[in-house]
């Protein structure tokens, strides 16, 4: 039979194990002859031999001497004299909570990336507690955290271990950076416990577009802004890190007019001009800028561009018809030109009057926006002023105006009306007698002001006091000259004076013409002074 005892183990070195006296029924007097000990490979027991007590030899680990079996028991035999007895005896070795569980390493570093799915499992390294039954391992606690839970796995081969489950997605973003304590606890009374830090580090996935702070920008610009003017530098955010937050703007889905006008630092997002600004051609643009990641994840906004116009289009006269040359007797009101302005600036600026510089006689009239009849305002006399230039001043209402002028040459055509006037108010005579024929004895001559066949004069005898049919032969006049020739020789005894009435007419249409009167006295030779004198 065997005696079998119980003891927790870790008891100080004497402790009583049982009393083996008693429960082999020896008697307290035979013991110093019995000779009690202990017949073992190790040294755990000793007998007191005059108490008959079980000692514990030595401290005893449990979990030194069995491991992880949950039975411990430590057999051995007690050898007794006189006679000789041997008795089994077992010693089983109970349990104490003399180990905490314990991690490998204090700190865990796991990298998670933040699209990880919610459900996958981290396994980590299990704690060990060398202590048997409920002393040993019992259970995994995790901090409190929204985002990890942890439970416990076994291997095929019944090695328990630690799993980290990911509950729901992480944002890097929002934490990029997760620190957790796990807890292994016992079962003993009380628990123990170990810990490890899991420290968990989000590592980034391209999951953010860029942002722009407003979808739409409004920016003025006077349309005078010289090449390479800053119009605006929009930025967009990206709450990613590293290179998935490296931004390149550019324009999109933009007229080519947009294209050609500004430039756009794809780095920078600066919007500056390329090309001189014309509110004539383009009141306003509009600006559509994309900003896109390496990943292709984009977003837009749109920037208007209002151009605010500046006086710099000079008003135009636009000269659309002349009437020259204008005869002289044109009439007060007769039109002379047709004129059309014309300023591309709009408003103040594109607001035109117009008007004759000085007080040359000739007036504008508007007859409908910005058309103009140049008419005349005085009597013409081209004998007097043949030609006028007539400066028309177009002015915008700015600030400051700009204007223009533009010079119409008017020529004025000639009217036949003035009549030829002769130079003498009337003609007197003297002619020797017996001239020989052919001879020149006077010229007259008139002239007339007008131009070309209206001032061409021809001269003519229209009347005398002779004989009509005589006239030719006495006298005649060159009707380009004027000069009065005598056709036959003059005798005074006969003919002592005789009256022509001479005309100058021109060639105009109908033709003007004046009358002068000619008396031609006929000397005599001899002694004609005298003769005359006394006659
Ligand atoms: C008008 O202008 C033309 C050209 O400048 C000039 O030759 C001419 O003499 C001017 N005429 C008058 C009447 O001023
Ligand atoms: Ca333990």
């Amino acid at each position: 039979d065997q005696i079998r005892y119980s003891i927790p183990e870790e008891l100080a070195k004497n402790s009583i194990v049982g009393n083996l006296a008693r429960d082999l029924g020896l008697s307290v007097q035979n013991l110093p002859t019995r000779k009690l000990r202990v017949s073992a490979e190790k040294d755990y027991f000793t007998v007191n031999p005059e108490s008959g007590d079980l000692l514990v030899g030595d401290r005893i680990d449990r979990e030194q001497v069995c491991g992880k079996q949950p039975q411990c028991v430590l057999e051995f035999d007690i050898v007794a004299e006189k006679p000789l007895n041997i008795f089994h005896v077992a010693v089983i070795l109970q349990d104490v909570n003399d180990n905490a569980p314990l991690f490998k390493q204090s700190e865990v570093d796991l990298n998670i990336g933040e699209s990880t799915r919610p459900g996958k499992a981290f396994p980590l390294d299990p704690a060990l507690d060398l202590d048997a039954g409920s002393n040993s391992l019992q259970k995994y606690y995790l901090t409190d955290n929204e985002y990890f839970e942890v439970t416990e796995k076994e291997t095929p081969d019944g090695r328990k271990y630690p799993e980290l489950i990911l509950k729901r997605f992480l944002d890097r973003e929002e934490h990029n950076f997760h620190q957790l304590v796990l807890t292994a606890v016992d079962g003993g009374d009380p628990p123990r416990s170990g810990t490890t830090q899991i420290r968990i580090q989000v590592t980034d996935i391209n999951d953010n577009p860029p942002m722009f702070s407003q979808d739409v920008f409004s920016v003025t610009l006077r349309e005078d802004v010289p090449p390479g003017f800053s119009v605006l530098q929009v930025t967009a955010t990206d709450q990613d890190e590293g290179v998935n937050a490296e931004i390149t703007y550019a324009f999109h889905n933009v007229d080519e007019q947009v294209e050609r006008i500004f430039n756009l630092d794809k780095r920078t997002g600066e919007i500056t001009t390329k090309d001189n600004l014309d509110f004539e051609t383009a009141k306003s643009y509009t600006l559509n800028v994309e900003a896109k990641d390496p990943g292709d994840l984009a977003s837009h906004c749109s920037i208007q561009v209002k151009i605010l116009d500046e006086n710099d289009c000079v008003p135009e006269v636009i000269v659309t018809s002349v009437f020259t040359p204008l005869p002289e007797d044109s009439p007060l009101g007769t039109v002379i030109a047709l004129i059309k302005t014309r300023d591309r600036d709009s408003g103040e600026n594109g607001d035109v009057y117009c008007h004759v510089l000085g007080n040359e006689g000739f007036v504008l009239k508007s007859s409908s926006k910005n058309y103009y009849k140049l008419v005349t305002d005085r009597t013409l006399d081209r004998e007097a002023i043949p030609e006028y230039n007539v400066t028309i001043v177009a002015a915008d209402r700015g600030k400051p105006p700009l204007s223009s002028n533009v010079i119409i040459t008017l020529h004025i055509s000639d009217v036949n009306d003035n009549a030829p006037v002769f130079h003498q108010a009337s003609y007197l005579v003297h002619v020797a007698e017996n001239n020989p024929p052919g001879t020149s004895i006077a010229q007259v001559s008139a002239s007339d002001p007008d131009l070309g066949s209206n001032g061409l004069i021809s001269y003519s005898i229209i009347a005398s006091d002779l004989e009509p049919r005589a006239l030719s032969s006495f006298v005649s006049v060159n009707q380009d000259s004027g000069v009065v020739f005598a056709q036959r020789a003059f005798d005074h005894e006969q003919l002592r004076s005789f009256q022509l009435t001479l005309q100058a007419r021109d060639h105009g249409s109908p033709t003007l013409s004046a009358n002068v009167s000619m008396r031609v006295l006929v000397g005599d030779r001899n002694d004609h002074h005298h003769h005359h004198h006394h006659h």
